[in-house]
């Protein structure tokens, strides 16, 4: 049984759920709290996942510590099941697929993310500094103390280093806007979508899966404007009736109560 380790409101685990429930993948649902319990630091998951991030997709021979990966694998799976199998299959698109899903990921969901809390909430400022400060002293004392971790472990304290020089040092408004113009450039670069189609046709694709999660976060950052093209607008509407959205748990808002439910279900979950 494949084991999918995640967080319920992260992107990136968004992603994972939303690929596997479309290509029919089952799972067992192993919960995270990255964000208190910090568990993707812990030194069972870095066995895991030495990128320590969510998601991670395990599996009797199988371990994907990415969901870029999950989203191939997922396609993959979905290919197996002609009836169930996405537009990637088709040579003829995959191209455009890939460079659709890379210009995806070439997003900074975080930046967007955090900007846009920070330029309308700038008491969680503090908030956030002290947390980045806080986990790169405990990563600083993991080094001296796991000198064969040394370099995942300083990857992770330059990383954190990189998001204070941005969101302690750069006015929020100014990093929320570079984000907002990135997001717009580009939907606007996606193939205009026929009515009761998808980005690349009849079938969704992996491009589908990747737009869905987006305009999910869009939705939970009070920007879905940016979704200005009537086409894309219509596809929106049109996916959040599949059955893979709800099956995926795509998070269109911030669910207090259901985030605290997420946090005290991962203090269970085991890595080994
Ligand atoms: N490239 C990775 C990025 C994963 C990622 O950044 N996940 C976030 C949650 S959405 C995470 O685990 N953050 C915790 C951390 O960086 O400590 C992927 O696509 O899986």
């Amino acid at each position: 049984m494949l084991e999918l380790f995640h967080a319920a409101p992260s992107y990136y685990s968004m992603v994972a759920r939303l690929a596997l429930a479309e290509a029919g993948v089952a799972y067992v649902s192993r919960l995270m709290d990255i964000h208190l319990a910090k568990q993707q630091l812990s030194p069972a998951y870095r066995k895991l996942n030495p990128h320590m991030t969510v998601p991670t997709l395990r599996g009797p021979g199988l371990l994907l510590t990415d969901s870029a990966q999950i989203l191939i694998y997922a396609a993959q799976q979905a290919a197996q099941r002609p009836e169930q199998s996405w537009a990637d299959v088709d040579a003829s698109r995959a191209e455009a697929i890939q460079r659709a899903v890379a210009g995806h990921y070439a997003l900074s969901i975080e930046t967007l993310t955090f900007g846009k809390v920070l330029a309308t909430r700038p008491w969680f400022k503090a908030v956030m500094v002290r947390m980045l400060s806080g986990i790169n002293a405990k990563l600083e004392r993991d080094i001296a103390g796991k000198p064969d971790q040394a370099a995942l472990l300083e990857a992770k304290v330059q990383q954190n280093r990189a998001r204070l020089a941005v969101f302690r040092d750069r006015p929020a408004p100014a990093v929320l806007a570079e984000q907002q113009d990135q997001v717009a450039a580009y939907l606007a670069s996606l193939p205009p979508v026929v009515a009761s189609g998808w980005l690349f046709g009849a079938r969704i694709s992996s491009a589908d899966v990747v737009l869905a999660v987006l305009c999910s976060r869009l939705a939970m950052a009070g920007e879905l404007a940016l979704l200005s093209r009537a086409d894309l607008q219509s596809w929106w509407q049109r996916y959040q009736q599949r059955p893979a959205f709800a099956a995926a748990d795509l998070w269109t808002r911030f669910q207090r109560r259901r985030f605290v439910q997420s946090l005290l279900e991962a203090r269970h979950t085991r890595f080994s």
